[in-house]
């Protein structure tokens, strides 16, 4: 093998890494788009000759590898919070003064303030300076292994610069620049294909691709803002920078980055970067504050999902004027009678919106809207919109009052709205198709019976055509009537099937989920098998004995009269015998330590918790086969601080354990119940 090729290739690496560099850390390309081209395709050719020269941080690897079905799921080690968000200066100032006084200081604090993307946020993990892993966010605590298309997008080096640490997971925001977004748009209108609504949806679009060479097509680009794990580098004293180290090691950081003195310095940037706003090359939805200091960050801590020391200041929601074309009604699975606006169409806050919720009658009446009424509607970010009020000097003459349906708009049954009650509900119970159709979505969701395949559109003709009027009839169904079905073929079919099937071997708190038992989440199901162990017991429970249900933890009055009433109804008791019949299973509910979510680590618990106690969080935690000790030690995974605190939190800030708040302790516990 010719040296000069290995020579000539490692300086190919490193020219087209410098570019790479250049354009998307320094914002400053030196050579047009057609010469660094020219560069990628000598290395190729070179790769091609000498493939044993090939390695997996070579920029002609950043996509390899064959599209896949799905994304791995991948737990954070550290969970990836959120931010608190402020609309007004006023709760700026508050955010500040709460800052000063905990951590008892009368001088300004420093922050550093930039903008705030509107894209979606990723963590990559680099060891020893080669990118091993990227994930999306997620619910924060586990998201989607995104690896193979975060490789594929230029901005993301393949390898740190420098002497970077032995484990370095940066955080940041992946998002499409507008020019980008602009050009994927005309390219899709001039094929005829669907646009996206906005960047943010571009990105996520991009990134959430099965295929990594469809991402490594759009133009995204990324910058970071903070850290996840890391080991191997001594965290220096300033957000700053710990920016300005990232830098050097290659990863894009936003330019707009500035230190500000005190609240009245955050306030003056966010004032700046609302008029710079349009003259950006991408779209931001508000800036973010960080406390300068990491000392004092530590000291701050966490409350609830999101840091004490970060706030996100957020422009003013956007606000248009439309007309309501019709107020109609929609019935939900348990019923309720739900008012949605029908409007012209408007673009406001990045989406085109045409229906907006109404809630419920109340809310109709508050705000008196009437069909043919001009309204003002808002919409922030990511917000659902919303509909702030009419403009009554606009109201057309001859208008009237919207009523309250007396008949089921689906199924005309009669309409009750009982007393001191915000909700109507129609009557017509498993007769209503409205109501039979979400109940059969909702036994199939994903935290339910999780039937894959079966969507919306699918369950909404098995019940048009009267071949599902219940969830038992689901495991009855042929591969002939599926394959019949609209866009569905015999494959399809063939997969829905054999979804079916996986699914009758189910779990106990799922198969009391997926009933669709007023009332009864996620949470109340894992709660009710857990106390009562199998579903035998439970029914019996719910006729013999009703005051038992009020006994598990979390039930109350309002709870247990909906579970006795679901069980006290001969279809429901049918219903059960019949998924029985089927073929449903589930076994009875043991916790089994080894297979548990959280085996293996430790927690801490301190201070008071507002919505449990602590003997209840200690017991939602061993349940997930956690163990909860007294003391908090380098090995604690997490310490969980209520109000009140005692010295186990300074000693967790002092050894940079994570520390979650009474809010972080339940969004962990959702995530990993089955
Ligand atoms: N610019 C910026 N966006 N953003 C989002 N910084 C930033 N920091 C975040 C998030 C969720 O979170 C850390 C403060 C934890």
């Amino acid at each position: 093998m010719s040296a000069g090729a290995r020579a000539r290739i490692a300086a190919l690496r490193a020219e087209i890494a410098r570019h790479d560099y250049r354009y998307y850390v320094l914002d400053d390309p030196e050579i047009p788009d057609a010469e660094y081209d020219e560069l990628m395709r000598e290395l190729r050719e070179l790769e091609a000759a000498h493939p044993q020269l090939v390695t997996p941080d070579s920029p002609t690897q950043r996509v390899a590898g064959t599209p896949s079905d799905s994304f791995e799921e991948v737990v954070h080690e550290v969970p990836m919070l959120s931010l608190d968000n402020a609309f007004s200066d006023e709760e700026v100032r508050a955010f500040d003064r709460r800052a000063a006084e905990r951590l008892g200081t009368d001088e300004p604090l420093e922050y550093l303030a930039e903008p705030k993307l509107d894209g979606l946020a990723v963590t990559v993990i680099y060891r020893d300076g080669l990118l091993e892993r990227a994930a999306t966010r997620g619910d924060g605590f586990k998201g989607e292994d995104v690896t193979a298309n975060v490789r594929a997008i230029r901005a993301f080096p393949l390898r740190l610069q420098g002497k970077a640490p032995a484990l370095l997971e940066a955080r940041g925001e992946v998002f499409m620049p507008l020019k980008g977004f602009e050009r994927l748009n005309r390219a899709a209108e001039a094929r005829g294909e669907k646009t996206f609504v906005n960047p943010r949806n571009a990105a996520a679009g991009s990134l959430r691709q099965l295929d990594p060479r469809i991402t490594a097509a759009r133009a995204l680009q990324m910058y970071c803002y903070g850290l996840g794990s890391v080991s191997g580098w001594e965290l220096p004293e300033r957000q700053s920078e710990l920016l300005e180290a990232l830098r050097r090691w290659g990863l894009p950081v936003c330019p707009e980055g500035r230190r500000v003195q005190g609240v009245e310095g955050c306030l003056e940037y966010f004032r700046q970067m609302g008029e710079r706003r349009a003259a950006l090359a991408y779209q931001i939805d508000g800036v973010v504050y960080k406390v300068e200091r990491l000392g004092y960050q530590n000291r701050l801590g966490f409350l609830a999902r999101a840091p004490r020391w970060a706030l996100a200041h957020k422009f003013p929601a956007e606000e248009v004027m439309t007309r309501v074309r019709a107020i109609e009604w929609q019935v939900g699975r348990t019923g309720a009678v739900t008012p949605v606006a029908r409007l012209e169409p408007v673009f406001v806050g990045g989406v085109t919106v045409s229906n907006v919720t109404l809630h419920n009658f109340d809310e109709v009446q508050r705000k008196d809207v009437r069909i043919g009424d001009t309204v003002i509607v808002r919409r922030a970010g990511d917000v659902i919109p919303e509909l702030v009020r009419v403009i009554e000097t606009r109201r057309p003459a001859h208008t009237e009052a919207v009523a309250l349906p007396r008949h089921c708009p689906v199924c005309h049954s009669e309409v009750l709205k009982p007393e001191g009650e915000a909700v109507a509900r129609c009557t017509g119970g498993f007769s209503c198709p409205a109501q039979r159709q979400e109940a059969i979505r909702h036994f199939a969701s994903r935290l339910a019976m999780d039937i894959e395949g079966l969507g919306d559109k699918v369950v909404a003709q098995l019940v048009e055509r009267g071949l599902v009027r219940s969830p038992a009839d689901l495991y009855e169904l042929g591969a002939e009537a599926l394959a019949a079905l609209d866009r569905m073929g015999e494959k399809s079919a063939a997969n829905l099937l054999a979804a079916l099937e996986r699914s009758k071997q189910t779990t106990l708190p799922r198969l009391l989920y997926a009933l669709g038992i007023r009332e009864v989440g996620e949470a109340t199901a894992l709660a009710l098998a857990r106390h009562f162990g199998d579903l035998d017991a439970l029914v019996e429970a719910a006729h013999s004995h009703p005051e038992r249900i009020e006994q598990v933890p979390d039930v109350g009055p309002v709870v247990a009269a909906h579970v006795h009433a679901f069980f006290a109804a001969e279809e429901h008791r049918a219903l059960i015998g019949r998924l029985r019949d089927a073929g449903v299973t589930w076994a009875p509910f043991t916790a089994r330590a080894a297979d548990l979510p959280l085996t293996g680590q430790t927690f801490v618990l301190t201070g008071t918790l507002a919505g449990m106690t602590r003997e209840q969080a200690q017991e939602a935690l061993t349940a997930l086969g956690a163990k909860v000790s007294g003391s908090v030690s380098k090995k604690t995974r997490y310490v969980v601080a209520g109000e009140a605190p005692g010295t186990k939190l300074a000693k967790a800030q002092a050894l940079n354990i994570p520390i979650l708040d009474e809010a972080g302790l339940r969004r962990l516990l959702e995530a990993h119940r089955r």
